[in-house]
C-alpha cells in the first residue's frame, strides 16, 4: 500500500473511531409516561416509556433529556450530583405532539408511605436544570430531610454553580410554615454560604395558593443568587403563621445579598401581615411589573427593608405599584411608573380594554410574547404585567 493511501486509511479510522466514541456520549432523550412501566426499563424508546420520573432519573446521563407526557406522578424528585438534564412536560401519549400549558407533566410529591414532600428538590453544585411544561402541586417544603422550605421546589446552591430554568410551568398548593427558617411556600432558592452561584430563570410561570411564613411564592436569598422572572404570575399565595405578625413578602422575598429581576411580572390578590413583595438586605430590579393589593389584605405592597449591614435597593420602572414601604432601603423610581389599580383579574389577565396599564409599559427589555403567548406590543405600546392585551 502506498504510505499516502495509508494515511488517508488512518485519518478514516481514526474519524470513525472519534464518532463511535462522541456517538456513545450523544445526549439521549427518556420518556414517560402514566401508562409505562419501569421494570428492566432504561426509557429510551417512545414506543414503551418508563411509568415514572424518578425511573428515567435513575437511568439519565448528563445532556439527555426527559420527556415527560401529560398526567400525575405522585413522586418526590431528587438532584443532588452533578449533571444536565431537561425536563419536557406537556407530550401526548405518543409523544408526537407538545401542549406544556394545556396537558403539563403534573408531579405532586407523595414520599413513602404518603407523606407529602417537596416535589423537586436541587441540591449541590455542578448542576444544570430545565423544567418546562409541568405543574408543581401539594408539596409540603417542611418534611423531607432537609430544612429550607420550597414546597414545590427547593434549590440549594452548595459548593458550585447551578443554573436553572423554569418555564411554561405552574406552582401551586405548596406549603412551607411549620419552622420559622422554612421560607418560600412554592419555591425556595438558597446559598448558604457554602460558595457556588446560583441563576435561575423562570419564564411564563404562575405561582398561586402557595403558603409560608416568609415568601408565600417564592424567597430567594444568598450573594450569589440572581433570579429573572419573566411573565410571572404570583396569584393568591399568602404569607401567614400563628401567633406571628412579621410574616413579609404574601408574593415573594427576596433576601440576604440576592439580586431578583422581574419583567412583567403580575403580582395580585395575595395575601399577608406585612408585604406583597419584601426586599430584605437585597436587590429587587422592577420593570414592567404589577404589585398591587386591596388594603387591608396586606399592609403594603413593596417593602424595602434594611438599616445595617447588606443595603436593600428596589429600581422601579415602568411598573404600577401600589403603597411603597422603606425602612433604612432605597427606592429608585427609574421612571414610567404608576399607582393605580391595575384592573387586573386573579389569573393575571387584564380586565378589559380600559385597564390603565396597556400600552403604558417600556418595550426596552420586554419579552416579546405575553404569559398566553400573545405578540408583546400589541396596539399602541407594551403593557405592564404578564399579560399583553388583544382586543
Ligand atoms: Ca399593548
Ligand atoms: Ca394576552
Amino acid at each position: 500500500m502506498h504510505i499516502s493511501q495509508m494515511r488517508v486509511r488512518l485519518a478514516l479510522l481514526i474519524a470513525v473511531m472519534v464518532v463511535a466514541a462522541t456517538g456513545h456520549a450523544h445526549a439521549a432523550d427518556r420518556f414517560v409516561s402514566t401508562a409505562g412501566s419501569d421494570t428492566a426499563n432504561d426509557c429510551q424508546n417512545s414506543i414503551s416509556p418508563c411509568a415514572t420520573i424518578g425511573r428515567a432519573l435513575t437511568q439519565a446521563a448528563s445532556g439527555d433529556t426527559v420527556n415527560v407526557a401529560g398526567g400525575r406522578y405522585e413522586e418526590p424528585l431528587r438532584i443532588v450530583t452533578p449533571i444536565a438534564l431537561t425536563f419536557l412536560g406537556g407530550w401526548d401519549g405518543a409523544f408526537t405532539g407538545r401542549n406544556p400549558r394545556g396537558n403539563p407533566g403534573v408531579v405532586r410529591a407523595i414520599g413513602p408511605e404518603g407523606r407529602r414532600d417537596r416535589a423537586w428538590f436541587i441540591r449541590g453544585g455542578d448542576i444544570s436544570v430545565t423544567i418546562d411544561g409541568f405543574t408543581l402541586a401539594d408539596g409540603d417544603g417542611d418534611n423531607g430531610d432537609y430544612c429550607c422550605g420550597g414546597g414545590g421546589l427547593l434549590v440549594i446552591v452548595d459548593g458550585g454553580p447551578i443554573t436553572l430554568a423554569v418555564r411554561d410551568t405552574t406552582i401551586t398548593g405548596n406549603q412551607a410554615t411549620d419552622d420559622l427558617g422554612n421560607s418560600g411556600g412554592g419555591v425556595a432558592l438558597r446559598a448558604l454560604g457554602a460558595g457556588g452561584s446560583l441563576n435561575a430563570a423562570f419564564t411564563d410561570v404562575t405561582f398561586s395558593r402557595n403558603r409560608s411564613n416568609n415568601g408565600g411564592g417564592l424567597y430567594v436569598d444568598g450573594p450569589d443568587t440572581t433570579v429573572s422572572l419573566t411573565n410571572a404570575v404570583f396569584t393568591r399565595n399568602r404569607a401567614a403563621r400563628e401567633g406571628f405578625l412579621f410574616t413579609p413578602g404574601a408574593a415573594m422575598n427576596v433576601a440576604l445579598g440576592a439580586t431578583a429581576n422581574l419583567v412583567n411580572v403580575t403580582m395580585v390578590k395575595n395575601r399577608g401581615r406585612v408585604s406583597v413583595a419584601h426586599v430584605t438586605h437585597a436587590t429587587m430590579n422592577l420593570t414592567n411589573t404589577i404589585v398591587w393589593q386591596k388594603r387591608g389584605m396586606v399592609p403594603t405592597d413593596l417593602f424595602v427593608e434594611g438599616a445595617t449591614g447588606v443595603p436593600s435597593v428596589a429600581n422601579v420602572d415602568h411598573s404600577d405599584v401600589g403603597m411603597v414601604t422603606t425602612s433604612g432601603g432605597t427606592f429608585n423610581d427609574l421612571g414610567g411608573n404608576l399607582s393605580v389599580d391595575p384592573r387586573v383579574r386573579s389569573d393575571g389577565t387584564l380586565r378589559g380594554g380600559l385597564a390603565p396599564v396597556i400600552d403604558v409599559g417600556t418595550c426596552t427589555g420586554a419579552p416579546t410574547t405575553d404569559f398566553e403567548g400573545d405578540a408583546r406590543p400589541s396596539g399602541a405600546g407594551c403593557d405592564m404585567g404578564a399579560d399583553e392585551f388583544v382586543p
